[in-house]
């Protein structure tokens, strides 16, 4: 390969699914042919019960696309029934407790029970197909049932992860207008107990159509019953039948909302249809973790984020995988946690997040050092821009020069991964994420969003749809024409930037757009300062991202008090927990900035290229400053820095 990718395919992985030379003859026919190229992915990896009539149709400017057209098929069926005819007894998930000691494991068969009677269940407190149903869970296999249950009746699942806040969920649950709520009596993660249940009940206070309250009793913490409303899990499940004829559902039918941050206003519902999703999702999960039968996989995400749907639910029991779930977090009880459950299961593909091998590398090697970690072929990241740092110490003290390290780039609204190594085909260059995946055609556009040509640096787009591109924002599609189709009309604008090297290899350089992303969390600046003003000592706030050497960003907002307030350390503390309350703990600012004004632009745009230049610390070059409208605002910003 070229001088500039320093990593050559290992010799190990000469008998992937994918060498260099498949991937750039497939990767040229996908592009040619992409219906012929789906159709056949469609055939050989998913099961029908009717063929489609159109591999793809529609109209990508705006955003109305259908793929599998009169096709018919249930994702829990794919992600289940089909594997019991040879492996019922296989281990599905191989469940880790917050501590040690609390380990569970369970094949397909008895995956497929839960999931059936948790969907008799259902149906039998009123869920129909097209529903919408809010999973509010923690990381235990029954928020999975929970998951394709619904998939299996054809309701919409709307997991809400359980680090929000009961503000949050009460906003999801309304926008989606679910009727019915999936939840624990706690969650626990490094040792702390969540009070899931008492969210719930907090949330529900402003949903009245909610009729439906099943609990999950993980702790059996004392928690409040409603009458009428709350019925545990236990009580819904155990004496319905283990047999539940899943739902004929068509290829377009949604399969789930999932809400995220934009640059502007509310998080919105990202929609996800079945059988593109489904397809494109099981497809890259056999390609780019090189899933082979036997081996041992493991996503640290939570299945409350977009990697947990598509990487450890769909995708891994798509294809008959074994999975570890872990339901606590990496550093707990100690830093070693993590490699000790690699030993533990002999873990062979770990996907994980930058923001914990940062934290981890900060631990020092002694703890990964303690552990053999023999077991593992794949290291995989996701969710944020990996720093060479972290993904030289991922690569030579967790992987010891043996394991590729795949740094996959995408996003909630494409489904799954767009841009990644796979790692019999792609020789590797640390803070790349390398090459597109097979059908998908990126491109960088200039200022002038024209299409650059060879390397170079510019807006990330991608040209053309692909079968698990959103299909909507729920109950607005306007917005989702506005936010990613409307920038550079003809393309998907990703929100990100990127570059790219003399080899086509892409480095994505970090969002563009208002949305920071907090130890891979994503968040929009608008939010906070939404929440930040609802306090009446605040008249207005400017939310910005600064670099943090664990997190990859944090939150520093700055903050103008109302005439005559002055801002104290117990203000700001009530100022955190108001950002708590409104959104969740994550997206407490790190540093609240008081200033008596903001700067703004004549037309009273907040001037945030300053703010951001100022919160990292830059004095001098804050850029061209003539179009301020009040230049003392900058004084007084320096005075308080
Ligand atoms: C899957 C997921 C999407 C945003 C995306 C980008 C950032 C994700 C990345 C990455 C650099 C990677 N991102 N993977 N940046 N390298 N390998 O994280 O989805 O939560 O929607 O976030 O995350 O900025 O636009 P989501």
């Amino acid at each position: 390969m070229t001088q500039t990718t320093n990593y050559p395919v290992p010799e190990s992985f000469k008998d992937s699914w994918m060498s260099e030379e498949k991937y750039q003859e497939l990767y040229r026919y996908s592009l040619e042919n992409p219906e012929a190229f789906w159709g056949s992915k469609a055939e050989r990896y998913l099961d029908w019960y009717r063929p489609w009539d159109s591999v793809y149709e529609g109209d990508f400017k705006k955003c109305e696309v259908s793929w599998f057209k009169g096709g018919k098929l249930n994702a829990s069926f794919n992600c289940i029934d089909r594997h019991l005819e040879n492996r019922a007894d296989q281990v599905a998930i191989i469940w880790e407790g917050d501590t040690p000691d609390l380990q569970r494991k369970i094949t397909y068969q008895e995956i497929h029970d839960e999931v059936c009677k948790l969907a008799n269940g259902l149906k039998a407190q009123g869920v129909n197909k097209g529903d919408r149903v809010c999973i509010y869970m923690p990381m235990v296999p029954e928020a999975v049932y929970a998951m394709l249950a619904c998939a299996r009746i054809g309701a919409v699942h709307s997991v809400v992860f359980g680090g929000f806040s009961p503000h949050s969920l009460r906003d999801r649950i309304l926008d989606c207008g679910c009727r019915a709520v999936i939840t624990a009596d706690e969650g626990v993660r490094g040792g702390k107990h969540i009070p899931l249940k008492q969210n719930t009940d907090e949330a529900l206070k402003e949903c009245p159509d909610v009729t439906t309250v099943v609990v999950y009793e993980r702790t059996g913490a004392e928690i409040e019953w409603r009458e009428g409303r709350d019925i545990s899990y236990k009580a819904l499940t155990t004496s319905q039948s283990s047999i539940c004829e899943p739902e004929v559902m068509e290829s377009e039918d949604p399969l789930f909302i999932l809400y995220t941050s934009g640059s502007t206003g509310k998080p919105k519902g990202v929609l996800h249809s079945t059988a593109g999703y489904l397809l494109y999702t099981t497809v890259t999960f056999h390609y780019v973790f090189d899933y082979h039968e036997g081996d041992i996989y493991w996503c640290g995400a939570d299945v409350g984020w977009i990697t947990g749907h598509s990487y450890i639910v769909y995708g891994p029991l798509s294809n008959g995988a074994t999975m570890v779930m872990h339901e606590g977090v990496p550093f707990w009880p100690d830093a070693a946690r993590i490699w000790e459950i690699v030993d533990r299961h002999q873990v062979n593909i770990l996907y994980t997040a930058p923001t914990a091998i940062r934290a981890l590398m900060a631990k020092g090697d002694e703890y990964v050092k303690r552990t053999s970690r023999a077991s593992l072929k794949i290291l995989g990241t996701v969710g944020e821009p990996i720093n060479p740092e972290a993904w030289q110490w991922y690569y030579r003290s967790v992987g010891e020069e043996r394991c590729p390290i795949i740094d996959s780039w995408w996003q909630t609204e494409t489904g799954g991964m767009m841009i990644t190594p796979l790692p019999g085909a792609t020789a590797l260059k640390p803070g790349f994420a390398t090459l597109p995946f097979l059908g998908i055609r990126p491109a960088i556009l200039d200022h002038d969003g024209n299409e650059i040509v060879g390397p170079g640096q510019g807006s990330l787009v991608i040209t053309g749809s692909w079968p698990s591109q959103i299909r909507t924002v729920y109950g607005n599609h306007q917005r989702i024409v506005d936010t990613y189709f409307s920038q550079h009309p003809g393309y998907y604008f990703t929100g990100d930037g990127a570059r790219r090297d003399e080899n086509g290899y892409y480095q994505i350089t970090g969002r563009m757009d208002d949305v920071i992303n907090v130890a891979g969390h994503r968040l929009g600046t608008a939010e906070i300062e939404s929440a930040l003003v609802l306090h009446e000592a605040i008249a207005e706030a400017a939310v910005v991202g600064v670099p943090h050497r664990v997190k990859g960003e944090s939150v520093y907002a700055f903050i103008t008090p109302m005439d005559g307030v002055e801002i104290t350390d117990d203000l700001k503390q009530e100022l955190s927990n108001l950002v708590a309350s409104e959104i969740g703990s994550f997206a407490r600012p790190e540093i609240l900035h008081p200033c008596p004004a903001l700067p703004k632009t004549r037309s009273g745009k907040i001037m945030r290229r300053i703010l951001r230049k100022l919160a990292q610390g830059e004095r001098d070059n804050l850029g061209d400053l003539s179009t301020l409208a009040d230049p003392t605002v900058i004084k007084h910003l320096l005075d308080q820095a």
